[in-house]
């Protein structure tokens, strides 16, 4: 049975070494509970590193962590300070952490940090191949393993990888600001299905994917040319229950009548966040004193406990930080406090469970307000605690939570006028309003909570997967190319279809690169050569391309698509009666087009007019691409004309020709027993659909298809065909 297979920089488990003895104990956190529950999964293992590093521990103690971490289903993942230094607080925290929300003033590129995140992916990925089988299911998760699942499909193309990114995706602006902007993509798109918290960040992804690796991407499937991969959108959820369930616990009851007692009836603003400047914490406190200067009569009544638990502390900023928010705590103390009433009370820690919950509990209003932040789960379980849905929620709109928490007070964490008076706001909110746009919210967070959440990923994994099976075709190696090479020895009358354009020559910005060279004509040459061999050449070029190129070999030339036929030593010829007076309607729009699209340009050939798009920036082209289809749409009925769409081209032609006409013709006249056929884009799969099952059809490229098989490129194609033409 296949397992599945969860991988993190840091294991579900927290170890401590007190008086140097070892201790486990479960993380609390939402993921690891959520993961537990997996029915569908009985055979899990959760990969990762285990959060002391290497210089802390001996062997023995190594042992006794593997030994340990097997009872919770886990696999340590050792890293040395160096390591940690470098690619976790470095490239993971000091590059990739502020990039990707947008803090490009924070962001160090530093080469060193770049070499060992590398590193370390490199190491996760051995360190998997020595459990992994083929065909497990793969879940990576967050921004320290970027490119890992590219590195992990190299081993195991069988199997389904999934990559889900904790933070946001920032604009393709921001992100090509990367220098590994391409091998981060490239890392990411290694998974089969790619999942983000909200719409925005899955757009941005596929926007700098295709600005900057140049894939295009319909209906969240990018095409990689040799992959389709699926980019989507999972917003994480909370454990409910948890929260909801928190009041009747002894403990969070106790806390609550504790502070209940000490705050009266003063309000309560709760702010809990790690100590990050993403989350906006200055934002906040100035906002709050903002609000008590504008509203003086609301001083004594409302107190702000502010939790912020210490994270990343070797990080400068988050140290600068620390003491911005030291000072200005103690500026709003300082300046409205007295004696019997403190206007923030700050705890720079941890706290348990039960404080949190005792807090969210007691709490009027929330104020969850972060610069950016992929998610924010603070902000759902606020609200999940609020058994009777009393409170209000103040949410950032640059928190992904703000996408399905529309009913709270929306501010703009930079707005610090708007902040101060969402306070008001909330504070005077009468109660049946805060009940009933709670009851909305809760409705909505019960049903997707993290359960849901991993299921609906891990259920999406595995429709990936049967889309796969479903149009996969075999890459053509061993025994399948052996079997071909069987074939074609043992027949006598041979027809070769091969496709020109990305099947036998690659994809050149100038057209003119894309001439036959002296290798590809000895490998035609030699093969027409052979006895029993006819070598036909189908493509989309117009005649006289194909005559100056080939003329001088013994080949069947198929032009245009099929319209133009030219077998050996005889003219071109048309099976069709074709029309070409649409030209004349169709070239003006087309030569606006080109004159609206810098580096566009017009082919015209006989029956057709091709318009080339390949060099075009890749948004102006996908929209208009749309654009011109949305146009020739009312022209292409009366004038009895169709499209097609190539590879960066869009051809105008007549109804009824295509290449699979013209192969049906060939076969019906020559009647080969032996059919190999070989295209790279969807004007070739009509030549595969008209094949018969004992035919060898190729696709370059691992992409749904009618064809049996696919090579990886024209090269491929060219090392089948030497070894056919050395028989
Ligand atoms: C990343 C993304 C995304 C906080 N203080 C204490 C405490 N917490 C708990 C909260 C909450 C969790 O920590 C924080 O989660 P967030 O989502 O708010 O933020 P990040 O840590 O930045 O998480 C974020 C998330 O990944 C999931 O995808 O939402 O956007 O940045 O659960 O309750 N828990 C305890 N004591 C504390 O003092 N026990």
């Amino acid at each position: 049975m296949n397992k599945l297979i969860i991988i993190s920089n840091r294991l579900p488990i927290n170890i401590t070494k007190v008086e140097g003895k070892l201790h486990f104990e479960k993380s609390v956190g939402g993921l690891a509970t959520a993961l537990s529950s997996l029915r569908a999964f009985p055979k899990k293992v959760w990969m990762g590193w285990p959060g002391i590093v290497d210089e802390e521990l001996n062997e023995i103690e190594k042992t006794e962590i593997i030994t340990e971490l097997k009872k919770f289903g886990c696999i340590p993942i050792f890293l040395n300070q160096e390591k940690i230094d470098k690619y976790y607080y470095g490239f993971s925290n000091k590059t990739i952490w502020p990039l990707f929300h947008y803090f490009p003033l924070y962001t160090d590129y530093n080469q060193e940090y770049w070499e060992s995140y590398k590193e370390v992916n490199k190491r996760f990925c051995n360190e998997i191949l020595k459990f992994a089988k083929q065909g497990d299911d793969i879940w990576i998760h967050d921004y320290h393993l970027m490119l890992l699942p590219n590195l992990l499909r190299e081993y195991l193309p069988d199997s389904s990888i999934g990559f889900f990114l904790h933070i946001p995706f920032p604009s393709s602006e921001l992100f090509r600001q990367l220098p590994y902007r391409k091998e981060i993509l490239e890392g990411m798109l290694g998974a089969d299905l790619i999942g983000f918290h909200t719409y925005d960040y899955a757009g941005h992804f596929n926007e700098s994917v295709r600005r900057i690796l140049g894939y295009e991407h319909v209906f969240s499937q990018i095409n990689t040319n040799e992959r389709v991969v699926y980019s989507d959108i999972f917003p994480i959820g909370i454990n409910y229950n948890k929260y909801s369930r928190a009041k009747k616990n002894k403990r969070t009851k106790r806390i609550v009548g504790i502070f209940r007692k000490k705050f009266k009836d003063r309000k309560i603003i709760v702010s809990i966040d790690r100590l990050d400047y993403s989350k906006g914490i200055p934002n906040r406190i100035e906002a709050y004193e903002y609000f008590l200067e504008l509203y003086p009569e609301y001083r004594e009544k409302v107190s702000l406990i502010m939790c912020a638990v210490p994270s990343r502390t070797q990080v400068d900023t988050y140290t600068q930080l620390k003491y911005k928010v030291d000072e200005l705590v103690g500026r709003v103390n300082g300046k409205f406090g007295n004696i019997h009433w403190t206007p923030i009370y700050y705890l720079y820690r941890s706290l348990p469970f039960e404080e949190i919950s005792g807090l969210y509990n007691l709490a009027d209003i929330a104020m969850v307000t972060p610069i950016r932040d992929g998610m924010n789960l603070v902000a759902k379980e606020f609200i999940a605690a609020k058994t009777d849905a009393k409170g209000v929620l103040i949410l950032s709109e640059s928190a992904g939570a703000s996408q399905e928490l529309g009913e709270a007070v929306i501010v703009n964490s930079h707005d610090k006028r708007e902040m101060a008076e969402a306070i008001k706001k909330a504070l005077e909110m009468p109660i049946e309003k805060q009940i009933s746009s709670n009851r909305l919210m809760q409705e909505r967070l019960k049903r997707y909570d993290i359960s849901r959440w991993a299921s609906d990923f891990l259920d999406r994994l595995n429709f990936v997967k049967e889309q796969r099976e479903i149009f996969k075709t075999t890459y053509l190696a061993g025994k399948f190319e052996e079997s071909l090479i069987e074939d074609y020895i043992k027949s006598k009358q041979r027809m070769l279809l091969l496709d020109y354009d990305g099947t036998l020559v690659g994809f050149y910005d100038k057209p003119e690169l894309a001439m036959p060279d002296n290798e590809l004509l000895n490998i035609i040459e030699k093969l027409s050569a052979q006895k029993g061999n006819s070598i036909v050449i189908i493509s989309g070029r117009d005649r006289n391309t194909m005559d100056s190129w080939f003329s001088k070999l013994n080949l069947t030339l198929v032009a245009e698509h099929g319209v133009w036929i030219k077998d050996i030593g005889k003219d071109w010829k048309t099976l069709h009666h074709l029309k070409r007076e649409w030209k004349k309607e169709i070239t003006p729009i087309l030569e606006l087009f080109v004159d609206r699209t810098p580096l566009s340009f017009l082919e015209e050939k006989d029956y057709s007019l091709v318009w080339h798009y390949r060099n075009v920036n890749t948004n102006l082209a996908s929209n208009r691409v749309n654009e011109l289809k949305n146009i020739l749409a009312n022209f292409t009925v009366n004038l009895n004309i169709g499209f097609l769409e190539g590879n960066k081209v869009l051809e105008i032609k007549n109804l009824g020709i295509n290449k699979g006409a013209a192969t049906t013709r060939m076969i019906r006249k020559q009647k080969p027993d032996f059919i190999l056929s070989v295209g790279d884009d969807l004007t070739d799969e009509d030549m595969f659909a008209v094949l018969d099952a004992n035919a060898y059809s190729i696709r370059i490229g691992n992409e749904k298809s009618k064809a049996k098989f696919h090579l990886k490129s024209y090269k491929d194609v060219r090392v089948l065909l030497k070894k056919l033409g050395d028989y």
